[in-house]
């Protein structure tokens, strides 16, 4: 009983954190996102392919998350973006980020030049979904292998994300997977879920994905605009 009681204030703390995580972005004109899924289904390939699209035209930047080693973020420092890595073996190994820690890591960006900041999630199909870090859109990342029924088995990372990329269809011809079945039990659980279908090897359908960041980044652009405006007409 005590441990439960503990564990939602724990929560409660996180949530609270979070609102001011996406108040504070969105005041900077910031889009953000939470990439999460299982490790290995592809998070860093996609930002990889993802940053080199975008790079020359926004100034992205990417807080890694991992509970050991600073492989990923070396893979993504390649493409000349700011990356900052948490480890969360610091803190006993947590399978989650948690918002006080990307309000810390964000201070190391220059953020008024910043127009994307991507979190990659430690690999974790459940934990990360419990922990709201405050970023306009979570998005979960489902790869072909991992089979249909996991939206299903594992519905509050499904509930909790706007966003969910089936990636790794490069596989397909290799496999005995029903992504049909695999969509229809993510909107079983969310039916607002976005769902996009990609290969992060192939590139695969990532034109739909690239242009719906440029769509949500350009949204996030308006509000600047708009107060720039207040103020001259002041
Ligand atoms: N065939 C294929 N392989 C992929 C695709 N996307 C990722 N991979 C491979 O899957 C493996 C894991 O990819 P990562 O990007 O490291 O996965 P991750 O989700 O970042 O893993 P963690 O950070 O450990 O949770 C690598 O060998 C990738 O090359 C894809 O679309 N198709
Ligand atoms: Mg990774």
């Amino acid at each position: 009983m005590t441990e439960i009681k503990i564990i939602k204030k724990v929560l409660a703390a996180n949530d609270a954190i979070a609102e001011l995580n996406l108040k504070f972005f969105a005041e900077k004109g910031i889009l953000t996102m939470d990439i999460m899924s299982s490790p290995g289904s592809g998070k860093t390939l996609i930002l990889e392919k993802t940053i080199a699209r975008l790079k020359d035209k926004y100034k992205c930047g990417v807080i890694e998350g991992d509970v050991s080693t600073t492989n990923d973020s070396v893979r993504l420092q390649k493409l000349g973006v700011e990356v900052v890595q948490i480890n969360t073996d610091a803190f006993g190994g947590d399978c989650h980020l948690e918002a006080e820690w990307i309000k810390d890591a964000a201070l190391n960006f220059d953020l008024d030049n910043l127009d994307i900041l991507f979190v990659e999630n430690v690999g974790n199909l459940v934990c990360p979904a419990e922990f709201q870090t405050g970023m306009d859109f979570n998005i979960v990342i489902l790869s072909t292998p991992e089979g249909e029924d996991k939206p299903v088995k594992y519905p509050l990372m499904f509930r909790e994300s706007q966003v969910m990329i089936i990636n790794k269809m490069d596989l397909l011809p290799y496999l005995d997977i029903d992504v049909k079945l695999m969509k229809d039990n993510a909107k079983k659980i969310n039916p607002e879920l976005k769902i996009l279908s990609l290969s992060a090897k192939t590139e695969e359908g990532f034109d739909e994905w690239i242009e719906w960041i440029e769509t949500e980044v350009e949204k996030k652009k308006v509000p600047l605009r708009i107060k720039v405006q207040e103020k001259k007409s002041d």
